[in-house]
């Protein structure tokens, strides 16, 4: 495995690349374009301008999240056939410059749902957290906390032009259950995967996240059923998925041991968000952790063996991180807790390689 580190860009990220080039055993910057419009093509140009700079700083680029999925693809608009052309375009243009992996998601109008941003623990530090009763409120409640408290910092998936619109987007998807949603994906990935194969590049499907439906809109990766449903879909390993742990932990239905045993083995996992969460009753409200396996409630070393034992040669970063030391960034992310969680991931995999 390749240990990797989620960056914004210079215009967008308090972190520098030489901030990431000093955490011991990073070898990957998983980056994008973040000014470009969805829907938009990433000009090759600009994509390659991004890998020199990040290997000007002694790391890799091989690994972008995300490439977003426009509306009128998940809607199933006439339009989305323009925005599937554009997508491949961009993914011409990311193999090009080398990318091999592009993370993606395909959760209606939304990328990850928190209710807080900053949630006190016990020890001072701030993380993400998810109440139930909070998710009863408006929708345009749940975009004002996030967008009034995230420090000024745009969240991603979160992007104000797109949210000015949520009612338009919400009546938009009215006609939109499961089965439409998994249609719309099937459409959009008999499209593209062929072009991923031509190019060598794996699409890496990001869970929903939290995994189950929320504000009445349908959701499509939420457990390992889901993931044998999108594989029958398209067989092809370019139709790949991310594990984040975080985000499937947030069911504690779900095995993610078993799910990782389940499809590394089968070549489709090429990137996994590594993420401890914390239940904090038994409805499902939880709240980000530190990664240590004793802070939260999933067990990291069982998940860290499973990837070991399958031999999983991917990208792995750590998720979001905790806000401490005072730091006040994009909240999830801040250098010093995604730092110490990539030291804790390496001293597991240490372990494990000395031991087999
Ligand atoms: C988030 C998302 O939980 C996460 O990993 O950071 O923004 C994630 O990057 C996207 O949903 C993937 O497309
Ligand atoms: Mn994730």
């Amino acid at each position: 495995m390749e240990m990797g580190f989620r960056w914004y860009g210079s215009q967008n990220d308090q972190i520098h690349l030489a901030d990431i080039r000093q955490i011991p055993g990073v070898r990957q910057v998983v980056g994008a374009l973040f000014d470009i419009p969805v829907g938009e093509v990433w000009p090759e140009d600009q994509i390659i301008r991004l890998k020199h700079q990040i290997e000007a700083a002694e790391l890799k680029f091989t690994v972008v999240e995300s490439v977003n999925i426009h509306d009128d693809i998940k809607i199933g608009l006439p339009s989305r056939d323009r925005y599937i052309e554009n997508y491949q375009q961009t993914i011409r243009n990311l193999a090009a410059a080398g990318v091999r992996t592009i993370c993606y998601n395909f959760m209606p109008i939304f990328d990850w749902v928190r209710t807080n941003l900053h949630f006190s623990l016990a020890d001072g530090s701030q993380a993400l957290a998810f109440e139930h009763r909070q998710v009863q409120r408006q929708p345009q409640d749940i975009i004002h906390e996030i967008e009034n408290n995230a420090n000024g910092f745009v969240l991603p998936g979160w992007e104000p032009e797109r949210l000015a619109q949520v009612q338009q987007l919400f009546d938009a998807y009215a006609g939109v259950d499961e089965t439409q949603l998994a249609a719309n994906l099937n459409y959009f990935l008999d499209a593209i995967i062929p072009v991923c194969e031509e190019c060598h590049v794996q699409m890496a499907l990001h869970p929903d996240d939290p995994p189950r439906e929320l504000f009445g809109l349908p959701r499509i990766y939420k457990n390992l059923a889901d993931m044998n449903r999108i594989v029958a879909m398209n067989p092809s390993t370019a139709n790949g998925f991310t594990i984040c742990t975080g985000s499937l932990g947030e069911n504690p239905q779900n095995d993610i041991p078993a799910i990782i045993r389940e499809f590394v083995p089968q070549g489709r996992v090429p990137f996994v968000h590594a993420r401890n969460i914390k239940f904090m009753n038994d409805q499902g409200d939880f709240h980000e952790s530190a990664h240590l396996s004793s802070m939260g409630s999933l067990d990291m070393f069982a998940i860290m063996q499973a990837l070991h034992e399958t031999g999983f040669s991917g990208v792995i970063r750590p998720d979001h991180g905790r806000d401490i030391w005072h730091e006040s960034g994009r909240p999830g992310y801040g250098l010093y807790d995604r730092a110490l969680g990539i030291t804790y991931l390496n001293g597991l995999w240490e372990a494990l390689e000395k031991q087999s």
